[in-house]
Order: structure tokens, then sequence, then C-alpha cells
């Protein structure tokens, strides 16, 4: 392979808490055994390709700062020399797994016909760097927001032409997926939304995004593809209302279209503050009706609102997001993908490993604070116990209908007693990890 913009990079070592060294791990020690298993394989973390490879620090109010020399020339030679550098990335950091888009990683052609054959072109290219390197795909997704023809939707386009051409476009990218060993296939809704009910069916754009979903279901079990299908919920930007809100929103659309065996979700933390929720929250609902997948790794800014897709830099709030996450039996598919940027300031190729390294640091770091939360036990315990009436065989809620619940607590001569709920002794218990 030819010298890449990362040629320079050692590949990054866990060197302890105490190193000095800013290109080391301080926390990611990858074959460190916790829960019966290597960090690395509870982690499964994933560099994602559009925020590391594509994106170039251009905003609403200004043009790109960062320059990359595969970001000029021919396109497919230029997507070749791309996918060099994201592998060589991939080696500074030792991760096992990447994500892509089909943009990210191929050109739009003339028409989709040649658009769906860089897709493929490149898919086989990405197929040799794996072979090479060892990278595996934690997943694939289409890019169906950014191009002009999206700016209605895609599945839920008002125009059928539309929904063709991005069904067309996901049936590719799951084929290069499925190709590639991917272990999961994502579906993020960027333009499945509206601005006004003035020019919007919303009941028809849902019934058609349930179609569209469903479509893709059976073409994955015809392929047999084993992965899981992933929806991406988000309850706004780039639309103002978007119809993947949160993960009880996509629970109540997955039960509707009947689909909640085949699809999981893909939380993202900026997502979830969006939707004013915490990223434990939305991972807790996604425990309880059994449609947890996969996470996108990053961080909102409290003051901004919006989706700043910062890298993490908080452990303590992370390691509440892992509590729920190991509680529900950890990542099996999924894996931890780092959908964060830089910011537009950070020009140098050492500012994207460096951030990589703070972000991976952190998870380890909030992993391994969850993980000794488990083993400790005594969370898990008070909650047990604030529950414990209900596996009394006597209490009065037993009964099987209103009325006989009623009559029993008539019955009973003593009224319920309100309890504390210890919130802050269990706070004081959760910071002493
Ligand atoms: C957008 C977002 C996407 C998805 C993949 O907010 O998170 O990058 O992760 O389409
Ligand atoms: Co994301």
């Amino acid at each position: 392979m030819s010298d890449t913009i990362f040629s320079s990079f050692p590949t990054i070592r866990f060197e302890g808490p105490g190193s000095d060294n800013p290109l080391a791990y301080r926390h990611y020690d990858p074959d460190r055994v916790v829960l019966g298993k290597p960090l690395k394989d509870h982690l499964r973390l994933a560099v994602c390709y559009w925020h590391s490879l594509v994106m170039n620090g251009s905003d609403p109010f200004g043009a790109p700062t960062i320059d990359r020399p595969w970001m000029h020339g021919e396109p497919m030679a230029a997507a070749r020399a791309k996918a060099d550098a994201a592998f060589d990335l991939f080696r500074v950091l030792g991760v096992p797994f990447y994500t892509f888009h089909d943009r990210d990683v191929a050109p739009e052609g003339a028409g989709l016909s040649e658009t769906l054959a860089n897709t493929r072109e490149m898919g086989e290219y990405l197929g040799r760097k794996q072979a090479e390197t060892g990278t595996r795909l934690l997943w694939g997704t289409a890019n169906l927001f950014s191009h002009p023809r999206f700016m209605a939707g895609a599945a839920s386009n008002p125009d059928p032409e539309v929904f063709a051409w991005s069904a067309a476009t996901v049936k590719t990218a799951l084929d290069v997926t499925h190709a590639l060993g991917g272990a999961n296939y994502v579906l993020w809704g960027g333009r499945e939304g509206y601005e006004t009910l003035l020019n919007t069916d919303l009941k028809r754009e849902i019934d058609q995004m349930g179609r569209f979903l469903s479509l893709v279901v059976d073409y994955k079990h015809k392929i047999g593809f084993q992965g899981p299908i992933l929806i991406e919920p988000k309850p706004r930007e780039p639309t103002k209302h978007q119809y993947d809100f949160d993960a009880a929103t996509v629970y109540g659309f997955l039960k509707h279209f009947g689909l909640e065996r085949d699809v999981k979700l893909n939380l993202e933390e900026n997502h979830a503050i969006l939707a004013g929720h915490t990223f434990e929250h939305e991972i807790a609902v996604a425990n309880a009706f059994g449609i947890f997948g996969s996470l996108d790794i990053n961080r909102g800014d409290p003051l901004l609102g919006w989706d700043t897709d910062q890298f993490p830099n908080d452990a303590p709030q992370l390691a509440l997001a892992f509590y729920q996450v190991l509680k529900g039996g950890g990542l099996t598919t999924g894996g931890l993908n780092f959908d964060a940027k830089i910011r537009r300031q950070s020009i140098e190729p050492d500012d994207l490993v460096h951030a990589h390294i703070g972000g991976i640091d952190t998870c380890a770091r909030s992993f391994l604070t969850a993980a000794a939360m488990i083993e400790d036990g005594r969370l898990a315990a008070h909650v047990a116990d604030r529950y414990a009436g209900w596996d009394r065989p006597d209490h009065a809620a037993a009964g099987h209908s209103l009325e006989e619940i009623a009559a029993a607590a008539e019955a009973r001569a003593i009224a319920p007693k309100p309890r504390s709920g210890r919130q802050e002794m269990l706070e004081n218990l959760v910071n002493r990890f």
C-alpha cells in the first residue's frame, strides 16, 4: 500500500493510566478480561467513515476547513485513496471494526446504474482491504438524505420513483454489506419526516416507510443476511418532525407493521438528548422491548440544541449507559460506532487520532466502571428489594380481575406505607465506582 497521511503514526498501544504519551491508551487494554471476555470483544469499537474520512469542516456559515488528498481528482481513484487511508487509520487505532454509507466509500455516478456499479466496485476493494488487514465491518448503510432527490424523503417521498430509487440503493448497499460480512445493516431515516402538515400526508408516508422496511426485511431473509436490520431513531434534524423519533416510537412503528422480531435499534447518545431523554433511558427502553442492537457513541453540547456529534469524554455519564447495556446482556452483534467528528478547527490528521484515542479511552474507562457496578451487585439488589412485594404470593394485586383486586385491597387491615426511593444514597454509591 502506498503512503497515507496516517503512515507516520505508530499503532496506538495500551500503556496504562500513568503514561504521559499522548499517543497511547490509558484505559483501553483490548485483551484485559472483564466479565468473562476481553474488553475488545465487549466494546466492538468501530471507526465511522463519514466523519473521519469524508467530513470537510464546512458548516452553514463557512467553507470547508479540512482538506485531505482524497478529496480531489478522479472520483473512483479518490475513493480508493480514501479507502487506503481509512484502513491505515484503523491500523493506527487498532480498532476491530468500521462502518460506512454507500456514498462515503463510492461516488455518485452519472445515473442509477453507474452509481450502483460504483458501490459494488468499491465493495470489492474494501473486501480486499479487509482480507489484508483483518478489520471487519460492523455495519453498512445507504445515504438516502444528501442528494436533492431525497429532499422530501426516501421511502416516505410523495414521488414513487424516489421510493424505487431508494429501494435499488438499499438493495445494493445490503448486498455489499452482506458480501463484506457486515454484522448489521442500519437504516437512519435522514429525510423521513416533514416540515409542515400543509403539504404532507402523514399516514401515507408512515405506511410507505412500513412497506419499505418490510421489503428490506424480506430481502435480507432471501439473501441469507444473518445480522439484524437496525433503525436509528432521531427526533429532529434535518426535518422538524422525524418519524423515527425515539426508541419507544420506533417500537410502536415496528409493532404496527409486525417487524419487531426482525428489526432492532441503533441508538445514539446525541439523538437521545435531542429527544429529551438520557442515553441510558433509550437503552433501557430498547432492552425492555427486546430490540436493543448497537450504539453510535458521541456526545452533544448542553449549550447547543443540535446534533454536534462530538467525541465522548464524559466517563461517569457513559458508565450509566453501559450499565444498562450490560444489564441487557451486552453488545452481541452490535458495537460502539464513533459517529463523532472533530471540530472544524481541528484540521490536522493527528487531531483525528487524538479524538479517537480520547473517545476509546472514555469508552473503556466507563465500561470498566459499569462492569464493576454489575459485579458489585448492590445497585441491582436495591432495585430488586424495591419491587420485592411483587414476589410475595399474597399481595393484594394478585387477583385476576379488577373486582378481585379491589376486594382484596379493601380487605387489607393496613394501608400501604410510602418507602424512600433512596435516590441520593444510590447516586453516592455510583460515585464510589
Ligand atoms: C445522523 C446519524 C447518521 C447515522 C447513519 O444524525 O447519526 O450518521 O448514524 O446514517
Ligand atoms: Co448515528
